[in-house]
């Protein structure tokens, strides 16, 4: 093997590892670590595990099944330099006598920002950037608008059909998608730390809002019910997970008679500011998100309302688009208020993803500035 296709090889496996942190390490990025001795034998591997936890690398290090000077490090994220929850974990790479490291991505918290690239250039370690880097930015593609702004990452999924509608003349939207889409929808679900519907998805569809068709953590589920009139049978507000189900009402509803008889349910509920028309502030709401509940990444999982203020207020990061392949004939479509006068003035998206999903074509895009950092990725 090439020393390229061995680095891919071993960048490859580090990935892997770091996805097994999903749904545990948030808001904290994602991380794997493999470590290759002289004669390309794996001697350690790690991931970052919990919130709070070691981290990758270290862990690998406590693995190790031989001494690791002379060895290979691949990193899908630089090490850190500061001493947050755990001690800074550069020093203490460095120390190993490693030869080298090849590292995916730089780490977007600014208190690292290649210090940690540059701590182990310092010490005589041959540094490999650029190998898995797309992939590896996608992994804590939450983490760097999280620690970069304080804010969420919003992914908005829609399933919708080939007209572009998100329901029937009769407002059905449940189980537009085929069985493959779905499971991809209860993988997002379990990638996040949150999801979100509004009160029309909330009463005609019903949603459970868990992860049920693959194994993984159920989010917090958030509603936006700003008079809370929703009925008190939806599965949201009675299943196991209702501790999880937090409405959001408008502030004057804070003390209402409503909102004791949920709280009685166990059911949170959350006054969100409000703009003149009533309508709920989405940047203020994402604040909240992040301060109070620790969300770095949000799922908006419908309806056309919820979409389309958060298109008006140009918070939507991403797109997971399950496009099915029939008529409705009657479209509503998932943003239905004006977000744009002209194509010049519409918002830009870059698509990263696209793939057949059973029936469905399943289209991943993100805002196109941050586009080119994972496109054509190569696993
Ligand atoms: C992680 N896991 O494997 C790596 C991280 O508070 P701490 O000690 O957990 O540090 C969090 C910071 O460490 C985080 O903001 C990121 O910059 C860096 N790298 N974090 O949680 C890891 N390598
Ligand atoms: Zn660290």
């Amino acid at each position: 093997m090439s020393k390229n296709t061995t680095d891919t090889y071993w960048m490859k496996k580090a990935l892997s590892l770091a996805m097994k942190g999903t749904g545990t390490v948030s808001p904290n990025p994602r991380v794997g670590c493999v470590i290759v001795n002289r004669f390309n034998e794996i001697i350690g591997t790690g991931f970052h595990q919990a919130y709070g936890g070691p981290h990758a690398e270290i862990i690998a290090i406590r693995s190790l099944k031989e001494a690791a000077d002379g060895a290979t490090m691949y990193l899908t994220l630089e090490p850190c330099t500061i001493h947050g929850k755990t001690p800074a974990c550069a020093p203490v790479v460095c120390d190993l006598g490693l030869s080298r490291a090849v590292i995916g991505s730089i780490d977007p918290n600014p208190q690292v920002a290649g210090r940690g690239v540059q701590m182990l250039k310092d010490s005589g370690v041959d540094v490999t950037m650029g190998v898995g880097t797309k992939e590896a930015n996608w992994l804590i593609r939450s983490f760097k608008k999280f620690i970069t702004t304080g804010l969420p990452y919003v992914t908005v999924k829609v399933a919708q059909s080939l007209d572009g509608g998100i329901a029937s003349s009769t407002g059905v939207s449940k189980w537009i998608s085929s069985e493959e889409s779905r499971k991809e929808v209860h993988a997002l679900r379990g990638e996040v730390d949150a999801v979100l519907v509004g009160k029309q998805t909330a009463l005609i569809d019903n949603p459970q809002l868990t992860v049920r068709e693959l194994k993984g953590r159920n989010p917090l589920r958030f509603v936006f019910d700003r008079n809370l009139t929703l009925p008190h049978y939806l599965h949201i507000f009675t299943d196991s997970e209702h501790s999880k189900t937090i409405v959001c009402c408008a502030p004057s509803m804070k003390n209402s008679e409503k909102a004791k008889e949920l709280a009685k349910l166990g059911v949170r509920v959350l006054p969100v500011p409000i703009d003149k028309k009533g309508n709920f502030k989405i940047i203020e709401f994402l604040g909240i998100l992040s301060d109070q509940f620790f969300v770095s990444h949000l799922l908006v999982e419908g309806g056309g309302a919820v979409v389309s203020a958060f298109a008006q207020a140009a918070c939507i990061d991403e797109f997971q688009l399950f496009v099915a392949p029939f008529l409705f004939g009657a479209p509503k479509s998932m943003a239905t208020l004006p977000v744009a006068l002209s194509p010049d003035e519409a918002s830009k998206y870059s698509i990263v993803e696209h793939k057949k999903s059973g029936a469905d074509l399943h289209i991943i895009a993100v805002k196109t500035d941050s586009g080119k950092e994972f496109s054509e990725r190569m696993f």
